[in-house]
């Protein structure tokens, strides 16, 4: 067994209009698969056989992330992997049947969790939120992560961090958060691979509209995984 491509739980014109179909195409068959392809040879160049399950003791070894192929690509896999479980298709309304952008806020089974109470807490809003990890995935230059990170042991804190490349605040790496503590919950690719087709340099829109395919219950998943993904976010 190796490191695979997990299946989306959607379909790939399932995020339009936010996200189009083409995008999610190349950036899962293509973009993510090639991570899969080119972290699998790396490994086994270094002897090491590992499966998905196993992707953040790769992530928190430093001694394999000190191999530039396996930090790339694993961080590929795991980021990719986070950033497609966390999304969801628009909910359908039943008036227009076209897909809504429906802010968070109002909705109760997002509110009703703790880690949403601490996040709302601490920004002072949802809305909030977004607004700073907007500014901050405008503010990486050229390609990376933006993150927003919760505290294994407080969920009423949290921190939003970018990382470079494919990066990830779980990598223990200099500079970065320590990964002991801070459990990544959403990751935003601001590759422009990951909307230029549509988007093209607009990356503010690109983040601002993304916010409404987050699914905060999958979030709230990733958060009480003690593997860094739960096992949906891994087949
Ligand atoms: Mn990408």
């Amino acid at each position: 067994m190796n490191f695979s491509l997990p299946n989306l739980d959607y379909s790939q014109n399932g995020l339009e209009p936010i996200i189009d179909a083409d995008t999610v195409r190349i950036h899962h068959t293509l973009h993510h698969q090639a991570y899969v392809t080119n972290l699998n040879n790396a490994c086994k160049e270094q002897n090491i056989s590992k499966t998905n399950t196993e992707i953040l003791s790769v992530l928190q070894d430093s001694q394999l992330m000190a191999n530039a192929a396996i930090r790339n690509n694993g961080g590929g896999h795991y980021n990719h992997s986070l950033y497609w479980y966390i999304l969801k298709p628009l909910s359908i309304s039943s008036a227009t049947s076209q897909g809504e952008k429906i802010e968070p806020e109002s909705d109760s089974s997002v509110t009703s969790l703790v880690i949403v109470q601490g996040l709302i807490q601490q920004h002072g809003s949802l809305s909030n939120l977004k607004d700073k990890m907007t500014a901050e995935g405008l503010k990486r230059f050229g390609s990376g992560w933006v993150w927003l990170c919760i505290d294994k042991t407080n969920e009423k804190s949290s921190m939003i961090v970018t990382t470079p490349n494919q990066d990830n605040p779980l990598m223990n790496l200099t500079g970065s958060v320590d990964s002991n503590n801070w459990q990544p919950v959403i990751g935003i690719d601001v590759w422009e691979h990951a909307y230029y087709l549509k988007y093209q340099n607009r990356r503010k829109e690109y983040l601002d509209d993304i916010w409404y395919l987050i699914d905060w219950n999958k979030v709230n998943d990733v958060y009480n995984s003690p593997n860094g993904l739960p096992n949906g976010a891994l087949d």
